[in-house]
């Protein structure tokens, strides 16, 4: 297309006489600057939308980056107390549209990019997602950076830059197959590499006299990503670290001839910042793992410490000027390393390194799954970390002698312990056995008592192994601790952290998630952030979403409802051509849009959603042509990861694509059902899935999703909700009217109970049973392959339905019911969808950064003057 660029590029620049242009200060036209990019930045003669896409990113780049050190060079100017929000994933997506808007220059490139023959939105398809994330809590740490930047914040995340993000996705014979995500091949516009800022990072060696010497050693170096906060003239950042050898090549080595064992030792150091662990609450353990731990969380505090000490000498200071905030455990080593530091770098004594450490740091709890709470072998931390591993046994003990007087009063006021029993039946005890109780020294009651608060741990199922409990590190090491939703948040102080939470109250409180409006409406759904804006006379809503409040008068407004629903209808057909596209499947578009899209996990309960379409098919194929006339036809879309190794959220996975497989080619439903599974599920999809959707399904078991946010996606698309009463889905539930949700399912504070009722459940519903039958009978394929599935689920006496679905199923049926009568009634669908949106201003990830820097970071906002 853009062939004949070349002349008008070489004229253009040949005018200047080789000087550095600078768009937008009118030396040259932005068209001119975009094809100057692609001949001289590119090199290349001809155009192509890639090329387009990457000249244009290449042009935005410019202006992003003097809006960035203007911001930067301000704020240092102003010294404020920064936020630093250290994460091990930050689940970006693309960032061409989100820059260009946030920048305010879309109608300057827009009209630029057609003048070359594009459009924005054509190229914009063409940049890789940058997916260093697994799903909600590195969506969530992108959608807190935006947020800090429009509001002013002074703040940056920290994390790391992996080279291979999420595994993409690919369906072989409707299993899922992983392929390398190979983000970086085609360079990286919107990073800026700083080879002048590195730090060191050391592992393993010894510990002597309190002075550590490593064995080995890895180079940190920076990039940073701007970050464009919207209605401003702030930009952010988001400080990723690369890891690399400190030498390049062992000479010695090479000079021997052995040259793969020359670079050996470079090839291991960049293992560390290779791959992102693709488990989402679930499995770690990897030593790997606490290596990549370790080495962000050091090259961060590092840096923020060597720009503190360019202004300060004293370190008392540094809580007024620096809050961390660590996401989840996958930062927790934070504690200890900000003691090391402060203590061996700087020389302070324990207790003012104490005092400075927990005014610093605070702790989110994102999950109560026991897997995904970290707890590492004290024999790998010391091997790895020896003097972590040397400080963190000091916290514990320290921190234990503080607690003796109260447990001491506590086992006095307590009747004595039975410990008759155990005393009585010792004489008794003989030979071997006998032998080894008498060696075994007995508890001391108040270390037994103790135990329970212990940082270091025993492993509950092998007694020999001693743990790091990171959660716990967390919660002594932070003023203050914080889970994600009002349920989860009370959840935590109930379970998990009960002990803590009994002897500090006052430390836990509750951020509820948000979403940044910006990508998640505005941007993705253009059509339908136009009609708001028009019917609020305004687009401040964009920035203040409470506005959103002001659409709820035309929720019963006709017209408005006809124009709400034919923007709807065009989302539709937006994403039923992408199902075309990526699957060949044919959906109709006057079909309810049923969206599922999550990581898949059987806590999330994909399962449960798959035997109601079972059933569904079931009904259809009985029902008589007349009958069949009456079903409300449905599309149900499914989307999301298994992590590589969760063996049962694979097999979910191949019973979604084999009930698809059937029930897409019966011609006795045709349009009546359709079931598709979108591979590669990733933040660009969502983008096209979610203003599409006229149900989303948040279906996870009572107390076990500790929020969720793609619920609070949907629910500012207008999209109705069905869901249980967990996470977040409770206050949205508060926001829009319970009575506008389809809820259904048991409470969380039942959940135990009826878990330890669950082998003797007998309550099957019919509809349940044969859903189970039909599974079985080999009508969707190979009925060996599913029998687990079913067990899983069905077969009480085998401790399961731990996650509570046959239990939850009839509940679950009448919410489906629900569904199809209330779609027969557009006007109040449409009436239900508008209201919605119009509550869905709490759940704006702004409302959550600000409470995140009025509550725990006393961060203040300092707007960078518009130049
Ligand atoms: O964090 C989200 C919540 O909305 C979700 O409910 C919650 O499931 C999610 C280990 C996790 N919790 N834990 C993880 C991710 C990666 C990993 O390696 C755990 N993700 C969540 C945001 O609060």
């Amino acid at each position: 297309k853009v062939t004949a660029i070349l002349d008008v590029a070489k004229t253009a620049f040949a005018k200047q006489n080789g000087a550095k242009l600078q768009p937008g200060s009118g030396q040259v036209s932005l068209p001119e600057d975009i094809r100057g990019k692609i001949l001289y930045d590119l090199g290349s003669k001809s155009s192509s939308p890639e090329l387009a896409y990457r000249a244009a990113a290449l042009s935005v780049r410019e202006r992003l980056i003097d809006a960035f050190n203007k911001s930067q060079e301000y704020w240092s100017s102003k010294d404020p107390k920064f936020a630093y929000y250290l994460s091990a994933e930050f689940l970006m997506g693309r960032s061409l549209t989100n820059t260009v808007y946030n920048l305010g220059l879309q109608g300057e490139y827009g009209a630029a990019l057609q003048e070359l023959g594009y459009s924005l939105e054509d190229l914009a398809d063409k940049e890789q997602n940058a997916a260093l994330g697994n799903g909600g809590l590195g969506r969530l740490a992108a959608c807190f950076i935006d947020s800090m930047a429009t509001l002013d914040l002074p703040g940056w995340g920290y994390g790391i830059r992996y080279k291979y993000g999420m595994f993409k996705q690919a369906l072989k014979d409707g299993h899922q197959k992983e392929l390398p995500d190979i983000w970086l091949t085609n360079g990286n516009p919107w990073e800026i590499a700083r080879p002048e800022i590195t730090y060191k990072v050391g592992f393993y060696g010894k510990v002597d006299n309190f002075k550590w010497t490593p064995a080995e050693e890895v180079i940190a170096k920076a990039y940073d990503n701007p970050i464009p906060g919207y209605g401003t003239a702030t930009v952010g950042n988001l400080r990723l670290w690369e890891a690399l050898p400190v030498a390049e090549l062992d000479l010695d080595k090479f000079n021997e001839g052995k040259f793969a064992e020359a670079v050996e030792g470079k090839r291991k150091a960049e293992d560390i910042s290779a791959v992102l662990y693709p488990n989402d609450a679930t499995e770690y353990g990897k030593e790997l793992r606490l290596k990549q731990q370790v080495f962000f969380v050091s090259a961060s505090i590092q840096d923020v410490l060597a720009r503190f000490k360019t202004k300060h000498s004293d370190l008392s200071e540094l809580p007024a000027k620096a809050a961390f905030q660590m996401n989840d455990t996958h930062p927790t080593i934070a504690v200890a390393e900000l003691m090391r530091l402060l203590i061996d770098q700087e020389g302070l004594d324990w207790d003012k390194a104490w005092g400075i450490t927990t005014k610093c740091l605070a702790f989110t709890n994102h999950t109560v799954m026991p897997e995904a709470l970290e707890k590492w072998p004290v024999t790998v931390m010391s091997k790895l970390l020896p003097r972590h591993m040397e400080i963190i046994d000091k916290i514990d003990s320290i921190w234990k002698d503080s607690l003796k007087e109260k447990v001491l009063s506590q086992i006095k006021s307590k009747p004595a312990p039975k410990k008759a029993p155990k005393a009585a039946a010792k004489p008794a005890a003989k030979g071997a056995k006998a032998a080894k109780e008498a060696e075994e020294p007995e508890e001391d009651p108040v270390e037994e008592a103790l135990s329970k608060y212990g940082i270091i741990m025993r492993n509950p199922y092998n007694k020999a192994e001693k743990l790091v409990n990171m959660a716990y590190l967390a919660v002594v090491g932070s003023k203050a601790v914080n889970g994600v939703a009002a349920i989860h948040s009370e959840i935590i102080k109930e379970t998990i952290f009960k002990d803590f939470y009994e002897l500090s109250p006052d430390k836990f409180q509750n951020k509820t998630n948000g979403v940044t409006p910006r990508r998640w409406l505005a941007y993705c759904n253009p059509q339908l952030a136009s009609l708001i804006t028009e019917a609020l006379g305004s687009n401040e809503w964009i920035k203040h979403a409470d506005k959103l409040q002001g659409l709820k008068k035309f929720a019963d407004d006709k017209g408005f409802q006809a124009k709400w629903r034919d923007i709807k209808l065009n989302n539709k057909h937006r994403l039923a051509a992408k199902i075309k596209d990526v699957t060949g499947i044919d959906v109709p578009t006057h079909a309810l849009y049923d969206i599922q899209i999550k990581r898949i996990h059987e806590y999330k309960r994909q399962h449960l959603n798959a035997f109601s379409i079972i059933h569904r098919y079931l009904q259809i194929k009985a029902a008589s042509k007349e009958e069949r006339a009456k079903f409300v036809p449905r599309v149900v879309v499914f989307g999301g990861k298994a992590a590589s190794a969760y063996y049962m959220a694979k097999k979910m996975i191949r019973l979604i694509t084999a009930i698809g497989s059937v029930v897409n080619n019966d011609p006795d439903v045709g349009d009546l059902l359709k079931v598709v599974f979108l591979p590669d599920y990733n933040v660009s999809l969502a983008e096209v899935i979610i203003p599409a959707a006229e149900v989303s399904q948040h279906i996870s078991t009572a107390g076990t999703e500790a929020s969720g946010t793609s619920n609070m996606k949907f629910q500012m698309n207008g999209c109705l909700i069905i869901g249980t009463m967990d996470g977040a889905n409770v206050e949205i539930a508060d926001a829009v009217g319970k009575e506008n949700l389809f809820v259904f399912g048991v409470d969380a504070k039942d959940v135990t109970r009826l878990r330890e009722e669950r082998k003797n459940f007998k309550d099957y519903d019919p509809r349940w049973t044969k859903v189970m039958d039909t599974l079985l009978s080999g009508k969707f394929g190979d009925k060996a392959y599913f029998q687990d599935v079913v067990d899983n689920v069905n077969d009480m006496t085998k401790s399961n339905d731990w996650f509570l679905l046959a239990n939850d199923f009839a509940t679950y049926m009448t919410a489906q019911d629900e569904i199809d009568a209330l779609y027969k009634d557009q006007d109040e669908w449409t009436r239900r969808s508008i209201l919605y949106t119009a509550s869905s201003g709490f759940f704006s990830s702004d409302r959550c950064i600000a409470q995140y820097a009025n509550e725990i970071w006393d961060v203040k906002p300092v707007p960078v003057p518009a130049s």
